[in-house]
């Protein structure tokens, strides 16, 4: 159990704090409030868990891409999804957990990973609104993170956003074709925008008067921006783009405000999304069963990189 932070040094706990507030970033060997690493660790690797499980919608898609083009680029953006969660992975390591722990945690079900990669990809077009949308909305996400208070998650932050403007554009270039190609073509694109839409806004988390993290996380910098904030951020650049391409947000309400320049919409459907990340969503059990089985079949190649490492170790300290 993490300490309760009454419990913590209030001198170091008021230095902490004054170190957060001058925006100088925390190291992996700086004293830390109990709280801010068990925080740091929950939020990284369900960070991480959800690069990793990202890649499993699209890979299905990687045998049956339109044309050779696209499959290099979809494995391009794939194979940089999984090196984001490696990224993460190594950048929770450095809080004193460990990789298997990390993933025990995702296995029986402690962990979460984002709730929009429980929705299943049947057509073409979900690679392409996976990448204008779902990428699109971790790009808003992830940008403000850059400045997230740790310093391994901020730079790590950095690095991957400028991997996600190229996904996000991949996406929304798919669905550009797509809407202005044959009727059937246009179709199946709406139909993707129609299911990827609502899922996508979910990703930003529960309304900030719901979130049990928020107010502690913003304190401590570990999030620059609220949830309700980012996803407005999200709705008002992403309304434009579909209209761009003649495509139609499946929400009538969707109204500009002039004065405020933000989009009205119609609230979430949030029994859907508890659901969906209490393990009940559509794909859920599929999701986590091929993760497992995954990676008990990576077994051999952890042991044989293992004794690989041990091998140099003993010839450096031999020769
Ligand atoms: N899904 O207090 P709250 C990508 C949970 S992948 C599932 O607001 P917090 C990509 C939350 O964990 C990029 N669970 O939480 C990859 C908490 O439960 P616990 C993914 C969610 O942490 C491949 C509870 O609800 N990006 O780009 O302050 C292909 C209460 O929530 C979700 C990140 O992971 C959700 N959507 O805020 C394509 C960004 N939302 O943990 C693309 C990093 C909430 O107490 N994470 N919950 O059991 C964050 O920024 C924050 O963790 C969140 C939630 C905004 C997601």
């Amino acid at each position: 159990m993490a300490k309760e932070l009454e419990e913590e040094d209030p001198i170091k706990l008021a230095a902490f704090q004054a170190k957060i507030d001058a925006e100088i970033k925390i190291e992996p060997k700086d004293w830390m409030p109990e709280k801010y690493r068990i925080g740091l660790i929950r939020q990284m690797s369900q960070h991480a868990h959800s690069e990793v499980i990202g890649m499993q919608p699209e890979g299905n898609w990687v045998s049956r891409a339109p044309s050779l083009r696209a499959k290099k680029i979809l494995m391009a953006k794939i194979q940089d999804e999984g090196g984001h969660g490696l990224y993460l992975y190594c950048a929770t390591e450095t809080l004193g957990t460990s990789r298997d722990e990390i993933l025990e945690n995702l296995h029986a079900g402690k962990a979460k990973y984002a709730s929009v990669f429980n929705y299943p990809a049947p057509t073409w077009a979900d690679m392409g609104a996976i990448g204008w949308l779902v990428d699109g909305a971790a790009i808003v996400n992830q940008v403000s993170l850059q400045k997230t208070s740790y310093g391994p998650y901020s730079r790590a932050m950095v690095r991957i956003c400028k991997e996600e403007s190229f996904h996000q554009r991949q996406g929304y270039e798919i669905m550009a074709n797509m809407a202005k190609g044959s009727a059937a073509q246009h179709k199946m694109a709406q139909d993707a925008l129609d299911r990827w839409w609502w899922p996508s806004l979910m990703m930003f988390g529960p309304h900030d008067s719901e979130s049990a993290h928020t107010s502690q996380s913003m304190k401590w910098k570990i999030k620059r921006e609220t949830n309700d904030s980012l996803r407005q951020q999200f709705i008002d650049k992403t309304v434009p783009q579909a209209e761009l391409i003649g495509l139609k947000i499946p929400d009538d309400n969707l109204k500009l405000d002039s004065e405020t320049g933000h989009y009205s919409h119609t609230d979430i459907d949030w029994d859907e999304f508890w659901n969906v990340i209490k393990g009940y969503g559509p794909c859920n059990k599929k999701r986590l069963d091929h993760h497992k089985k995954a990676h008990a079949e990576g077994q051999w190649v952890r042991e044989a990189a293992i004794a690989y490492a041990k091998k140099q170790e003993l010839k450096l300290k031999t020769a």
